[in-house]
């Protein structure tokens, strides 16, 4: 099997109340760890058997006819890098040279949070929304269903997954009460600062 479900980041109760056991069980344990077996069923006995996730998800990018590969890598691929975007006692506003940088490209801290819940609130089904790195520059993007920054471009520096499976245990519908709870206690921001190099 060339791909693997790399454990949590934190225990599975780490993120309760705002993220609950439950979630983490189900998105970790069941989601994510689908991604991973359709992953290695679809790769299995190809050229791609062997290569690492981010050499597959580039070299199907944009192929219709591997939609499956992609969808699968893509979603093994945000679903990590979402885990290590949260941490337990997390969000608030950042320090050191990551908030100088959000202040210089956004200008404040509050700016960039008002744009990372819109971008959230406003991907139309499933998604994510990004904080990422273009040409330089700090900037907040979304993505439909499995798509991702790095097959445009852009590098990727924090994410949340705004699929329903992550919020409708312990949000229900209220999406928005998700994304600021994410913001103000959850946000990972040693992860960020360090993925900006
Ligand atoms: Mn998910």
């Amino acid at each position: 099997m060339a791909v693997t479900l790399p454990a949590l980041p934190y225990a599975k109760n780490a993120l309760a109340p705002h993220i609950s056991e439950e979630t983490l069980d189900f998105h970790h344990g069941k989601h994510h760890n689908a991604y991973v077996t359709n992953l290695n069923n679809l790769i299995k006995d190809s050229d791609l058997d062997s290569a690492d996730l981010e050499t597959i998800i580039k070299s199907v990018a944009g192929d219709p006819s591997k939609a499956g590969h992609f969808n699968n890598a893509a979603q093994v691929w945000n679903h990590t890098f979402y885990w290590n975007s949260m941490k337990p006692n997390g969000g608030g506003k950042p320090a050191g040279d990551l908030l100088k940088k959000i202040e210089a490209d956004f200008g404040s801290y509050e700016e960039f949070a008002a744009q990372f819940k819109t971008a959230a609130t406003t991907q139309f089904g499933s998604g994510w929304a990004w904080l990422v790195l273009e040409g330089g520059k700090l900037k907040v993007t979304k993505t439909g269903n499995a798509d991702l920054p790095m097959v445009h471009g852009q590098k990727a520096i924090l994410t949340i997954d705004v699929w329903e499976h992550a919020y409708y245990v312990d949000f229900r519908n209220r999406r928005p009460d998700y994304i600021a709870t994410f913001l103000d206690h959850l946000v990972n921001w040693d992860f960020a600062a360090a993925n900006l190099g």
